[in-house]
């Protein structure tokens, strides 16, 4: 079958992962011809600039729908909510992504779903420019928090070099992630901080991220990424955990952990995602969340 008109789906809260992946495989398949849409919800922190500012969007009706680093339809945002049985490929790098695409490709030991983006550009002819590997860098660097988190592999040090060696401006990228702050952010950082909570002899820490600490900082949603590692970068600390109010008055719930199977803590609630790094989403007061939580991450370090 020949494919066209490919329309490219991202997670809600789309990250560096999700807009790098989703740009650089818009950009490979439009060198071979192809008419490509990537789509992002919301708003993104000004860094993403480097890599949104060069993308020209196009609507069309698709042939060919594509999600990238999507583990489930539930993570597809309003706007595109309704193709989510419409989803032809899914390109993902979640070992708990449920299969609701007609075709996956779904690879749990990349640490990044820009990596399998990568693989899937040389093998249909693609050549990766130097702006294709930027977006590429941006989801391999920001999914393994620059190189550091235990997720990173031999393989994403060997592409980050083929990525320096293709042109790739890897310092100006790094200090545009992960130096570079809004001010909003480092102003919610200080209200976060001011409220963090520990549990269990300080093996457990939790943050909390409120509507109206959004609204009071002007922080976007993008502005707070990476924010739920902080709690686990605390000495002592094994989980760490974020408790990020939704609009709709749920409580989104991220868990990074250290050694504990953080997925398996959020698929009690319904959730899932990465051995180290997992979310789910619980209504209720943050209290009792907390409360739920320390007893199931007990439990978890008892096992
Ligand atoms: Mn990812």
């Amino acid at each position: 079958m020949e494919m066209d008109r490919i329309l490219i789906l991202t997670h809600n809260l789309p990250d560096g992962d999700a807009i790098g992946s989703a740009l650089a495989l818009t950009t490979a398949l439009r060198q071979k011809g192809k008419t490509v849409r990537a789509t992002w919800s919301g708003e993104l922190s000004s860094c993403y600039k480097v890599l949104t500012d060069a993308y020209v969007d196009e609507e069309f009706e698709p042939d060919y729908i594509v999600s990238v680093d999507i583990a489930g339809v539930h993570l597809l945002p309003k706007e595109t909510k309704h193709l989510g049985d419409r989803i032809d490929l899914a390109i993902d790098h979640h070992g708990t992504n449920s299969g609701f695409a007609k075709e996956s490709l779904v690879i749990a030991q990349s640490a990044s779903c820009a990596e399998i983006i990568m693989d899937v550009i040389e093998a249909f002819g693609g050549t990766v420019t130097p702006y294709i590997g930027s977006c590429i860098y941006v989801g391999l660097s920001t999914d393994t928090g620059c190189f550091r988190f235990n997720n990173t592999t031999p393989e994403c040090h060997i592409r980050a070099a083929k990525l320096s060696l293709l042109g790739v401006d890897i310092a100006n990228l790094n200090q545009l992630f992960f130096e570079q702050k809004a001010r909003a952010r480092i102003e919610i950082e200080r209200l976060v901080l001011d409220g963090m909570e520990f549990a269990d002899d300080g093996r457990i820490c939790f943050i909390t991220i409120t509507r109206e600490m959004m609204e009071k900082t002007g922080c976007l949603e993008s502005d707070i990424e990476g924010l739920a590692s902080l709690p686990k970068s605390v000495e002592g600390v094994e989980a760490g955990i974020t408790l990020r109010e939704r609009p709709n008055g749920n409580w989104k719930i991220s868990v990074r952990t250290k050694f504990l199977n953080a997925a398996k803590i959020c698929s009690y609630f319904g959730g899932g995602g990465h051995t180290f790094a997992a979310g789910c989403e619980c209504s209720g007061t943050p209290f009792d969340i907390k409360v739920a939580m320390c007893k199931l991450i007990k439990q978890e370090m008892s096992n």
